[in-house]
């Protein structure tokens, strides 16, 4: 078996996945063309040529106005159809997908027109792929807390349907804490609680995730290994980290994918996961993080298995449907 197989073979979640980070090229272009809006670009080559980051910031420019040809409730449909097929060939059985409402809200789309494109997607995942999925809606940590709490406010047809709320954009200079009363008012409504926290940011902002916040997970968190008590606490506390390993080498937050800490979390037990983040900007799904890391950092086929264990175990899915999977 080829680790390539074996990866795709591997039965597993993904737990960080941005769905706007999901727009391919091609998809944008059909978009763009079907809802008569100009792009900046003059191919598909032209797009992935501006695709080259050197911090999170030079990339959230370019994603957000890649999310402008996202119009109508088909295209997010469409949007998250397309991620959900590429993910079924990775052999990803269960997906928690993050959206950032205020993207779109923020431009005139009905909040309405993007949950109920991307609810319709989950329901054909599930019927057509087998796939089971959730929901995360992010609120943008650039943006106010009276902002989020405005679109708290929205979501509120569709909290049932709505498994938890993540934090995510610029880290820097925003800090968990800016959150506390929004993240206090979601778990009140019964959501789960994650937050992009050390990626960009200080071990700081993981501690503040933890403890302002009360997250119930944490997207990134490589910073956190600048803090060997944080790191002890994360590991007594079986605290989930989604890592995104070609995510990080784009962006910037490792310089070499040789450099990643993926095995050092394992080896510290931390309860790491793999994910894509944004895998249309990132240049891979799923499974090419995995095969990518475990290349560059020597997993052998049990740490992938591991691996793959912690996704469920971590994953927002109810207990007794998690120890189906493990
Ligand atoms: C994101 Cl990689 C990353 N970090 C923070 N916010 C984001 N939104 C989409 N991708
Ligand atoms: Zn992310």
């Amino acid at each position: 078996d080829t680790l390539e197989r074996f990866i795709r073979r591997l039965p597993k979640a993904e737990l960080h996945l941005h769905i706007e980070g999901s727009l391919e090229p091609e998809l944008m272009f059909a978009l763009a063309e079907r809802n008569g809006i100009a792009i900046p670009y003059a191919s598909v080559e032209d797009v992935r040529a501006a695709y080259a980051f050197s911090n999170l910031q030079d990339f959230l420019d370019i994603y957000y106005a890649g999310a402008g040809v996202l119009q109508t409730e088909a295209d997010f449909r469409d949007l998250a159809m397309a991620y959900f097929e590429r993910a079924a060939a990775d052999g990803v059985v269960h997906a928690e997908i993050m959206f950032d409402p205020q993207t779109h809200t923020d431009r005139g789309i009905a909040f309405g027109a993007v949950i109920e494109g991307l609810l319709a997607a989950m329901a054909e995942a599930e019927a057509r792929l087998g796939i089971t999925s959730a929901l995360i809606m992010s609120f943008l940590r650039h943006l106010s807390e009276d902002a989020a709490f405005e679109t708290l406010e929205q979501a509120e047809p569709w909290l049932d349907r709505i498994a938890a709320v993540g934090l995510d954009s610029s880290e820097l200079g925003h800090p968990p804490g800016k959150f506390a009363r929004v993240f206090a008012a979601a778990r009140a409504k019964g959501l789960k609680l994650t937050a992009h926290a050390g990626e960009e940011g200080p071990p700081a902002y993981v501690h503040e995730a933890l403890d302002v916040l009360g997250v119930d997970r944490i997207d990134h968190g490589n910073r956190a290994l600048e803090d060997g008590a944080l790191v002890a606490r994360l590991a007594r506390e079986g605290m989930t980290l989604t890592v995104c390993p070609l995510s990080n080498l784009k962006l910037c937050v490792v310089d070499d994918l040789a450099a990643h800490p993926l095995d050092r979390m394992l080896a510290a037990g931390l309860r790491a996961t793999v994910n894509s983040d944004d895998p249309a900007y990132f240049g891979g799904y799923v499974a090419d993080n995995y095969r990518a890391v475990a290349e560059a950092r020597g997993l052998v086929r049990g740490d992938l298995v591991q691996l793959a264990k912690n996704s469920f175990t971590g994953s927002f899915l109810p207990p007794d449907a998690v120890a189906r999977h493990l």
